[in-house]
């Protein structure tokens, strides 16, 4: 019988296991005899080894050799397979030392762990290449469900394993981190949203730790995605290798601006920690070609995040914002320093009658200060609700014809999502009270000035179905996220999820005046290291989009 190349090099392999096994035995100072092990066997079936922290043996074809990359290792793939889909044949080799190459296949003598939720071998005895330029495993087409429990398990049997999408549509710009989102582009899925009852497990991660780097907007469609299924911060992602070949197809800018409006325009925009001395340098020119090229110079624009007033009176003064701008900020307790504010036309506003930072105190536990506030005494055992009190505004809007009319804003940025410190606190109840007592705010507008016509916008740092805006429609006010285009309704994208973060709502009073609301996507959607520093454009000036309300008064 005539013996394959396959067939030989098994035993090969055998022969070289077995003398390997002869050595460990004969070796005074090797002990151990090691249990061999498959690496489905070693991945198990659930989310953890179930061999985590013993020596044990292995052997496998290396897939990707990063071993010069931010990953310092590489990915071993069994070529065969154990046969079992829920159990993932492939697994990373944390080990920059012991050089190997994409081809080798190697015998190792390692333990196991759960980096962060990543099965790898952290600790390699031995690593012995038994052959080199071997054929690789066909890598899997990636087709993950879009049911979120569904996903995780579809992206766990394969964690570790050489994966492919040959089209994919980008709904996430690459992050400052270097990594991108998509689909399938077959699925014919334009956006992943927050609130899609199904789910959003269809998403698929890009990073590059592998050291291919792409720079892509949303909308655009990367064709020939391949590389190994790698797991950091919490997500599954490809970590393709730094040559591969990949064709990139560019589509428009998804960039609409503002039209130019005669009716009131007001807008909020979260200015992303607009610090004259932060670590990115504060830019100006960026924020006024956001205003100018994109927002078409809004009559009112509630900003957040921003350090100090001078800051909004130098913006104002700078190129190419034409029309004349006046600023209303007063600082508060939040100890990053950053702090609602307003800028205002003085050619659509007569006069500011009342502006006032407008606190409030809680019981809450949570832990989440901000302890204190110069401007508000607390009870005792009490801490103040807002680290951002809502700026609280009564202006004279200067109509078209000579008119006059008063309108009210209330200005926020509630509790942010993230939880920092203590870490274990959930943020969502302090949220909801911020919510409750801006809600019989309105009311105490509205009791002082009967059918007053009040805007309560910011950064809500909370979603279009959650409790807090739930909160704040239960006493009647309008919410204008819903007035906008179901393919625009989205300020944000977390982790490839396109959500609302910023919302204008309104009192019953201005039914009649509401003419439109949109938002204006110039930022998540786009590349972050084409765009930040360039000072010639608006994009990637913040983190959010702006939405925008224009408003026949
Ligand atoms: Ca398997
Ligand atoms: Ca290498
Ligand atoms: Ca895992
Ligand atoms: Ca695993």
């Amino acid at each position: 019988m005539k013996m394959t190349q396959k067939q030989i090099r098994r035993l090969l392999t055998l022969y070289i296991l077995t003398t390997l096994g002869f050595l460990v035995i004969m070796s005074p100072t090797l002990v151990h005899a090691y249990t061999f092990y498959r690496i489905g066997d070693i991945q198990g079936d659930g989310f953890e080894s179930p061999h985590q922290y013993t020596y044990l043996e292995t052997t496998g074809i290396v897939t990707a050799d990063y071993q010069g990359e931010n990953k310092k290792g590489f990915f071993l793939q069994d070529s065969e397979g154990d046969g079992n889909p829920d159990t993932s044949d492939g697994i990373f080799v944390y080990n920059r030392w012991t050089d190997v190459n994409v081809g080798d296949e190697i015998y190792l003598v390692g333990k196991v762990k759960e980096y962060y939720g990543l099965t790898e071998v952290y600790y390699a005895r031995t690593i012995t290449i038994l052959s080199s330029d071997n054929p690789l495993p066909d890598a899997v087409e990636l087709n993950p469900p879009r049911r979120d429990y569904a996903s995780d398990a579809y992206y766990e049997s394969l964690e570790g394993m050489l994966v492919s999408v040959s089209d994919m549509k980008v709904v996430a710009g690459t992050d400052r981190f270097n990594e991108f989102a998509g689909v399938v582009e077959d699925l014919n899925v334009e956006r992943v949203f927050q609130d899609d009852p199904v789910g959003t497990g269809e998403l698929i991660f890009v990073d590059d730790e592998g050291g291919c780097r792409l720079e892509v907007e949303s909308g655009w469609v990367v064709k020939g995605l391949y590389g190994p299924l790698d797991y950091t911060y919490d997500e599954y992602k490809i970590q393709p290798a730094r040559n591969i070949e990949l064709e990139v197809i560019e589509q428009g800018h998804n960039l609409k601006p503002a039209k130019d409006y005669k009716a009131l325009t007001i807008a909020t925009y979260n200015m992303y920690n607009f610090f004259d001395d932060y670590y990115v340098a504060t830019d100006f020119a960026k924020h006024a070609h956001a205003i100018h090229d994109f927002l078409g110079e809004p009559d009112l624009i509630a900003v957040q995040e921003v350090e100090k007033i001078e800051l909004l009176q130098q913006l104002a003064a700078t190129w190419p914002i034409e029309a004349e701008y006046e600023a209303i900020l007063i600082d508060g307790p939040d100890v990053r320093g950053i702090n609602v504010g307003l800028l205002y036309r003085t050619d659509r506003v007569g006069s500011v009658n009342y502006a006032e930072a407008r606190q409030y105190h809680t019981y809450l536990n949570d832990g989440y200060g901000p302890g204190t506030d110069p401007n508000y005494v607390c009870p005792e055992g009490a801490n103040p609700l807002f680290s951002r009190p809502p700026l609280v505004v009564n202006l004279e809007i200067l109509g078209k014809k000579g008119s006059t009319s008063d309108l009210w804003l209330i200005i926020n940025h509630f509790k942010s999502k993230g939880v920092y410190e203590p870490y274990y606190a959930d943020p969502e109840p302090r949220r909801i009270e911020q919510a409750e007592w801006v809600s019989s705010l309105v009311d105490e507008i509205d009791d002082g000035h009967p059918d007053a016509k009040v805007v309560v916008i910011g950064d809500l740092n909370d979603f279009v179905d959650s409790a807090t805006l739930a909160a704040l429609t239960v006493g009647g006010l309008n919410h204008l996220n819903y007035e906008v285009e179901k393919e625009d309704r989205y300020t944000y994208i977390y982790r490839g999820v396109s959500e609302c973060l910023d919302h204008i709502l309104l009192t019953p009073s201005l039914k009649k005046a509401f003419h439109k609301a949109m938002v204006i996507h110039f930022n998540p959607d786009f590349p972050y290291w084409t765009y930040v520093y360039d000072r010639n454009t608006g994009i990637r000036s913040s983190d959010h989009d702006v939405l925008m309300c224009v408003l026949e008064i």
